[in-house]
Order: C-alpha cells, then structure tokens, then sequence
C-alpha cells in the first residue's frame, strides 16, 4: 500500500516536470512581447511602397570628401573602400576633415547625373546626404562641416533632389547614424562622460534627420548606414520614437530594416524573427539564391561594380564588373521579388568617371528594350532553369523568360507548379512567335534560334492566369 502511494506520487512528479518542461518550451516558441520590435506584420501595401516595389532598378550615390583622394593619400593606395580613407592611420583625422577646404566640384552638373541614370533605366536613386566622415551635402543648421563652409558653398543636395525628381527618379536620401567628425559620436557607452556626449548627439542626430525631410519634402525615404556600433544598439527606445515621429512627418515614408534595433539588441529581424522597418536592407553586395532565402520579404540589394568600393577610387581596381553581369543581378534581384541597386562614385571634381558612364549606356541600351520584363514585375513561382531568370508582371498574365545561357539544343525548359496555360511565346525584341512544346503536365519547352544571340534578351509567355507566383510566395512567408 504504502509502496503503491509512493509509486503514484513519483508518477505524478514526473508526468509534471514533463508538462511544465512542455509548457516552457511552447513559452520559448511563442512571441515574447516586444516594446521596440516590428510594427507590423506583412508587407506594406500603400501605394507609396507599391511603386516602390515596381522599381525593379536604381542608382546608389557615394559623393563626398573621400571623393577627393580617390582611394590614395601621398601617393599611396588605401587597401580599404575608398570612402572609409579617413579611418586609415597614413592619414591624420585632422588632415582629412581639412579637406573641406577643398571642396569645390567645378564639373558637378545634377541633370546631367540625373540624365545618365535615366539613361540607364533607373527609377530611384539613393544618395549619401552624409557618410561616416560626417561631411554633410546639405547646408546643416546643426554643423559646421558641411558645403557651406567649403569653397563650393552651395547646398549639393537639393539641386540633385530637383534634378532627380524632373527626371521622373524618385529620391532615398542616405544618413549615416556614425559620424566620426562629431565629438559627441560614442561606439560604445562606458562611462558617464560617455553617457552625456552621446545624449547630445542623439539630438544633433535627431535634428539632423528632421531637418533633412523638412528641407527635402519629395524623399521618398531614408537609407540608414553606421547603425551596427554598441553605442547605437542600445538605444532601442529613442530610436523607436524617432522611427515614429519621421514617419509622422512624412507619412508613407520608406525606412529600410538598417537603422535601429530592438530592447535585446537585434538588429533588422527584432528577437521574434520579424522584420524591423520596410523592407530587408541586408543585401549588401550579395543576392539571395532562392526565394525562400527572403522569407516573403520586400528587399533590395545594393552593389559596387569593383569589388569592394562605392566612393571614388582612382585605382579601379580588381575585378570590374560588365554590363551583362550587372544586367544579370538586375534580372535575378526582380526574379526574386527584390530591387537592384547600382553604385555611382563620382569624382571630387563632380564629374562622372567614364568607365561609369559606359556602363551606365549600356544597360541602358538593354533596359529600353527589355524594360517590360523588370519594371513592375515579380517572383514568377516558376522552377528556376540554367538558361536564366523568370519574372512575371505584377499587373498582367505576362511571364518572362530572361535569358542569359543559350543551350545548344535550342529547348528552354518551362517548368510549372500548376496549370499555367501558356497561350503563345515569343521574342520582346521584334515579337518573333516562338514554338511551344508540351512535354508532359508541367512542362514544356520553348524552342528558340540558337544563333546570333550577343546579349541577353527576354521571351514573353502570355499565359491563361499568370503562373501562380501569389500562391507560392506566401507558402515561404
Ligand atoms: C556600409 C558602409 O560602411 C560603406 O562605406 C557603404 O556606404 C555601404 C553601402 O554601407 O558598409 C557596409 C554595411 C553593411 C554591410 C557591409 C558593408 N553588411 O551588412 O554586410
């Protein structure tokens, strides 16, 4: 009797560690509640970020002081990015900030930066206002070190906000959060002294930002950098008011997922894994494989076309990018759902560099004729084939087919979840009917000439009800 009373209550004991062992782990899985985490769930679905989503291509613009040494100080080569020179012991801090005194861009012409991103097909452009040297492009209220004090005086980004805008390019203004020419600018707080510094500079920080979307009304939004320092990190809840009160003043104002971070520290995803401002911010000079790698995501993916440079850097070099990669990582970013951004460092006299200006030409000349196949298009929910990308319009029953790798069969393959009904193929450029072999449910082949192809170029498939792309995107969200 006694042995059986025992027997229950060692049974019980157990049955309940394992409960509450259960319970804690479902504790774990579950949502911790978040003061300074993600907003929202899902994408945004405003106009704003619609159109912002249909860009498919755009510009990045690193201008500022670094422009100047191009990469070289005393006839010596930087081994880093060009724009970070400053951070380089052959070079004194105090040398560098003094070359404010030298800035005076006599070549710099907005419309015509702004005609060879049209040119190029761009419908956006980011511009650095300020790097994390601190020299501002705008005639700040809050520095000194900024145009107004240089030869050149005159504000740089207004006139480039202007010129963009008459363009018909939509405006993303560039902050760098880091700034090493403020002396109140921590990377991380340890002592008191630290504390007070770095409270003034989190309101010179503050104005700085009001200031800009006040003086600059038509920015679409704001592309934050020099956000990942421990001083930065830990100021999830002034950041998160700031976020708010932007976002107040400029309603449908688009802030990447790079600028602040949650009570815990993390940054771009907070610690439930959601995603932290507009869109994902982390593709730096990479591109997502798959489209599971976006996890139902806006995104966008900023590259250089050397291998690690985005200011001007006299010795372009390494390996230099050509038009059909570029072109290439511009198919697979809209392939994928994401936007493609291309790196502009022009030189410190204000010109544009011409190995720049080539490229530039020269996606443009794809771009006019194959546009249709990356402005406004998406993730086509087709399975990926060698031959190149797919990509679908966001607003038709289109799908195209990008191709980069002719087979020598002449066959590309089409490989389909669903019934996609593909009622005629053809070529975009000249509209040549191609013909569609139904290989068994899901595929079929689309045979194509296989000589005289110098460039990648697009097959248009009208289908019966596009390829079901919806469906499966959100089967990865
Ligand atoms: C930053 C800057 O330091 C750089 O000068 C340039 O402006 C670039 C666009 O942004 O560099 C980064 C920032 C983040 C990563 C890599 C380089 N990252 O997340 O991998």
């Amino acid at each position: 009797m006694k042995n059986r009373k025992l027997f229950l209550i060692l049974i019980s004991a157990i049955l309940c560690s394992q409960f509450c062992q259960a319970q804690q782990v479902e504790h774990q899985q579950a949502a911790i509640s978040l003061k300074h985490g993600a907003h929202r769930i899902g994408k945004r679905t405003d106009e704003v970020m619609q159109k912002w989503r249909g860009y498919g291509l755009g510009q990045f613009i690193h201008w500022g002081l670094y422009a100047i040494p191009g990469g070289e100080w005393n006839g010596k080569q930087y081994d880093g990015a060009a724009e970070w020179i400053r951070s380089w012991n052959g070079i004194p801090k105090s040398t560098y900030d003094s070359l404010i005194y030298k800035f005076n861009p006599v070549n710099f012409n907005p419309e015509e930066w702004a005609g060879i991103a049209k040119n190029m097909g761009a419908k956006y452009v980011t511009i650095t206002t300020k790097h994390h040297d601190g020299f501002c492009l705008w005639p700040s209220k809050y520095t000194s070190y900024t145009v107004a004090k240089s030869p050149w005086k005159k504000d740089v980004i207004g006139p480039l906000v202007d010129a963009y805008n008459k363009a018909g390019i939509d405006v993303i203004l560039y902050f760098s959060i880091m700034d090493w020419n403020h002396p109140g600018w921590r990377y991380d707080i340890k002592t008191k002294s630290d504390s007070i510094a770095f409270e003034g500079f989190k309101k010179f920080t503050r104005n700085q930002l009001i200031e800009l979307l006040t003086r600059y009304p038509t920015a679409k939004g704001l592309w934050f950098d020099g956000t990942w320092d421990k001083s930065w990190v830990k100021q999830a809840e002034f950041a998160d008011e700031l976020e708010t009160e932007m976002r107040k003043l400029r309603p449908g104002l688009i802030i990447g997922s790079r600028f602040r971070a949650d009570e815990f520290g993390k940054r771009h995803f907070d610690s439930n894994h959601m995603l932290m401002g507009d869109y994902e911010q982390g593709w730096e000079r990479k591109l997502p494989n798959k489209i599971e790698d976006v996890h139902g995501n806006d995104w966008d993916c900023v590259m250089t076309v050397p291998e690690n440079q985005w200011g001007y850097n006299k010795a372009w070099k390494g390996h230099i990018k050509t038009s059909n990669e570029l072109i290439e990582m511009t198919a697979k970013a809209v392939s994928l759902g994401g936007n493609f951004v291309l790196n502009f460092g022009p030189k410190g006299d204000g010109s544009i560099r011409e190995e720049e200006k080539k490229l530039a030409a020269e996606i443009g000349d794809w771009m006019k004729v194959n546009n249709e196949a990356i402005y406004n298009c998406e993730y086509a929910g087709l399975e990926k084939q060698d031959w190149g990308y797919f990509t679908k319009s966001r607003n038709t029953n289109k799908v195209y087919m990008i191709v980069f790798n002719v087979p020598v069969s002449g066959s590309l393959l089409v490989k389909q979840g669903g019934h996609m009904g593909i009622t005629q193929g053809y070529l975009l450029e000249g509209k040549k009917q191609l013909s569609i072999e139904k290989i068994d449910g899901s595929t079929s082949a689309i045979h194509i000439p296989t000589v005289g192809q110098k460039q990648p170029f697009v097959i248009v498939l009208e289908t019966e009800k596009g390829s079901g792309a919806k469906e499966d995107i959100n089967k990865h969200i």
